[in-house]
């Protein structure tokens, strides 16, 4: 099974994206004795110019699926956007922000794990107060300093920014970009004990478990210095080297996503870029963006003239242990000399 997107132009002014997808809902259900299901349209540009996509999964190929939808438009063109075994996410015309914050609807602990269920992410507005945000801000910055002095001292040669390095308790995401691991014991976690962790538990309880019983939380701090440009899109864990996960949904991912089994909270990849549908994420200090794991995000560059802290909180399964984002040497001790 795999999902297709197809771009069609040009976009007929009468034509709304909803009834492309409707007409081929009634015009293609089939292909050579495999199924189609339409999923969802959205527009996206080509050069320039307005294309329709539309999306649907299949087993039949992508020639086959592109050529049935050729024979049934009044259009002069329409082309393979992109195909993958897992559904590749389109822009709702009304954009993300409708779906991904709190409307008051319902309780916020049920908008959070549907809409988590649904889209893999959310953002939580003024989840610190102003003062809080500065609390934890001071402490995080004392704990960025006290790793930069241990880096300072035992590993002189390091030039800090310019150098990629990887170890125990830092390593680098690019260039002046950091993640930094936060000790269990230490001010910054006895915030996340005291203040965080109550005014979630709720949440965390609904989507993935219950913290120290089925799940646990690393802490660290992602912090861009001025100069830090946009990441590549990726995922952090282990999941894509085949990890096992949470469980597979009924039909093995193919229209379900299994439950997450690890969250983060604090995007999308570069089909999402091309077909527009990537959501820059930027929120106000003090609000939290929570998202699956397995979401493709990047962290966009820092081009103010201060560094930018983000703490992040990864709340998993007990038995998923984080083992990609750093490296085992030390910056306690200093560079091991070969003799
Ligand atoms: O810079 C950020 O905010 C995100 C960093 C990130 O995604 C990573 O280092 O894995």
């Amino acid at each position: 099974m795999q999902c297709v997107v197809l771009g069609v132009k040009p976009v007929e002014s009468e034509r709304s994206e909803g009834e492309l997808l409707e007409k081929l809902s009634m015009l293609i259900q089939e292909i050579n004795g495999s199924t189609i299901t339409w999923i969802s349209s959205s527009t996206a540009h080509d050069e320039g110019k307005p294309s329709q996509l539309i999306s649907c999964l299949t087993e039949a190929s992508v020639d086959d699926v592109t050529a049935a939808v050729s024979g049934v438009i009044s259009s002069d063109c329409c082309e393979l956007w992109g195909s993958a075994p897992a559904i590749l996410p389109l822009r709702p015309s009304c954009g993300y922000d409708p779906h991904i914050f709190y409307d008051n609807a319902t309780t916020f602990e049920e908008w959070a794990g549907d809409t988590m269920k649904q889209w893999g992410m959310f953002v939580q507005n003024d989840l610190l107060s102003g003062n809080e945000v500065l609390q934890l801000r001071q402490t995080v910055l004392d704990e960025i300093t006290h790793a930069e002095s241990l880096l300072k001292m035992h590993r002189p040669d390091i030039s800090i920014g310019k150098d990629f390095i990887s170890f125990r308790e830092i390593a680098s995401r690019g260039n002046y970009r950091f993640d930094l691991l936060i000790a269990p014991i230490s001010t910054a976690s006895q915030f996340v004990y005291d203040v965080i962790n109550p005014r979630i538990h709720q949440v965390l309880k609904r989507i993935i478990g219950v913290i120290g019983v089925e799940i646990d939380c690393d802490i660290s701090v992602v912090f861009s210095k001025p100069g830090a440009q946009n990441q590549g899109w990726h995922a952090d864990g282990d999941h894509q080297k085949g990890a096992c996960d949470a469980g597979l949904a009924v039909d093995g991912w193919k229209t379900v996503l299994s439950d997450p089994y690890a969250l983060c909270l604090a995007g999308f990849g570069a089909f999402a870029e091309i077909a527009e549908a990537t959501w820059d994420g930027k929120c106000k200090a003090g609000s939290a963006i929570w998202y699956d794991y397995r979401l493709m995000h990047r962290g966009l560059r820092n081009q103010s003239s201060i560094l930018r802290p983000v703490l992040q909180l990864l709340f998993k399964r007990k038995w998923y242990e984080e083992k990609r984002n750093y490296g085992t040497e030390s910056i306690a001790h200093p560079k091991q000399t070969e003799t």
